[in-house]
């Protein structure tokens, strides 16, 4: 069918959360239902402050622009705005906004008639966020202890915060998370590679040089059979790859939140347990 008709088909009312039939409509392509205003609501709020921030800050530069949080010494407690108060509300904002974003999705997975789990994904990027600027902020007591809202200035903190633990990669979950980042785009350049070469196969070498044709699951299949033994199937990769993924955004989130509510000494030093096994003695 083709997208416009199935459009027609598919654009009626139903399945919304929350407001009844009084959001259910379209802008454009846009679905915009109950979550799509707070979304809305909540970017422009947040993106306002941001500009805000940014007059009332040093610099226009776009790489060096920075909204911080409070001080350490404000603790859990409100800041004034100009003190990091600004990144209080900008922090309420994003997460009001991602949220709205992921009930949005659900929304229109309701309409379709399919699976959450694209929603549920989502959730997980959401989680890291929210564990970054909520969760170990509150276990650490200060607020400070978020990430700034700049694009060179965040990458300061995760370089500061990673060397405040002397060396970050001995943090045996950023182990775990970098590995399943890495072991994610591997599974994805492997299936984009099988399902490009068996969807276009390429000429048939001939003289007449014609398309061949496109081949099926049994080729995919042979291919990693032959050359690994085993094919973990057509449907078995897409479960694999979304698994993969959702771990490596989990096992981030855990490598932040035990780097100082668990173990504040340097990450290297964690290894001592091995050293300390009473095998060696
Ligand atoms: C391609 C989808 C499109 C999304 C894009 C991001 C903004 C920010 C805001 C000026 C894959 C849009 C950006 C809306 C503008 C202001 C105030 C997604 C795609 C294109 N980072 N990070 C980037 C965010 C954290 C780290 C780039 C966000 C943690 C490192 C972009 C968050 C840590 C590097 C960016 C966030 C961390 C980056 C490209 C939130 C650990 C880079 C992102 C909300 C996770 C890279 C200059 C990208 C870079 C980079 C955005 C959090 C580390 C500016 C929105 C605190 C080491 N980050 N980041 O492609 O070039 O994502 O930085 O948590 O090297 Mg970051
Ligand atoms: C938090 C983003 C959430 C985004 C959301 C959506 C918008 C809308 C709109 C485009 C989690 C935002 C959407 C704004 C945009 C439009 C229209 C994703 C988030 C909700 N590290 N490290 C990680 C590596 C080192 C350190 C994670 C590698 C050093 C610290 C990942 C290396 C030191 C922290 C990772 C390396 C160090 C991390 C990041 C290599 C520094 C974290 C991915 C090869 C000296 C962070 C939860 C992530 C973390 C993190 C990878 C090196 C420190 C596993 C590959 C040794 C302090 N590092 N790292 O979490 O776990 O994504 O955060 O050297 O805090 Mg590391
Ligand atoms: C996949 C796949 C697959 C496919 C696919 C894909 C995965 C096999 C079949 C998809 C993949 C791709 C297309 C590849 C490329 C994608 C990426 C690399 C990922 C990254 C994506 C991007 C960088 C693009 C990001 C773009 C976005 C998010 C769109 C931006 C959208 C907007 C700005 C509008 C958002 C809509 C909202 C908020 C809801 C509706 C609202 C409106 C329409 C606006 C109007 C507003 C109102 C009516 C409300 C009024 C405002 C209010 C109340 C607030 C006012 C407040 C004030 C204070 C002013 O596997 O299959 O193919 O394709």
């Amino acid at each position: 069918m083709a997208l416009l008709s199935f459009e027609r088909k598919y654009r009626v009312r139903g399945g919304t959360l929350l407001g009844g039939d009084l959001f259910d409509f379209w802008v454009g392509p846009f679905y915009v239902g109950f979550f799509g205003l707070t979304t809305a609501f909540f970017s422009a709020v947040g993106t306002a402050l941001i500009l805000y921030g940014a007059a009332i800050g040093p610099t226009w530069n776009i790489w060096r622009i920075s909204i911080a949080p409070p001080d350490l010494s404000y603790g859990l407690g409100l800041a004034p705005l100009a003190e990091g108060g600004l990144w209080q509300i900008i922090t309420i904002c994003a997460i009001g906004a991602f949220a709205s974003w992921a009930l949005r999705e659900v929304e229109i997975c309701r309409k379709l008639g399919i699976g959450y789990h694209v929603p549920f994904a989502f959730s997980v990027a959401i989680f890291a966020y929210v564990t970054l600027v909520v969760i170990r902020p509150m276990l650490l007591g200060a607020w400070g202890h978020g990430f700034p809202y700049g694009i060179f200035s965040h990458l300061d903190w995760v370089s500061n915060v990673g060397y405040q633990y002397l060396h970050f990669h001995y943090n045996p979950a950023h182990m775990l998370a970098v590995s399943l980042f890495f072991t994610t785009t591997l599974a994805l350049s492997l299936h984009g590679g099988l399902i490009l070469s068996a969807a276009n196969p390429g000429r048939d070498g001939t003289l007449e040089n014609k398309p061949m044709e496109v081949k099926t699951p049994e080729y995919e299949d042979t291919f990693f059979r032959d050359i690994i033994g085993y094919s973990v199937g057509t449907l078995g990769i897409h479960r694999l790859g979304l698994i993969l993924a959702l771990n490596a955004g989990f096992w981030s989130a855990v490598c932040i939140v035990i780097s100082g509510p668990l173990w504040n000494q340097g990450w290297p030093q964690w290894w001592n347990w091995w050293l300390d096994l009473p095998i060696w003695s």
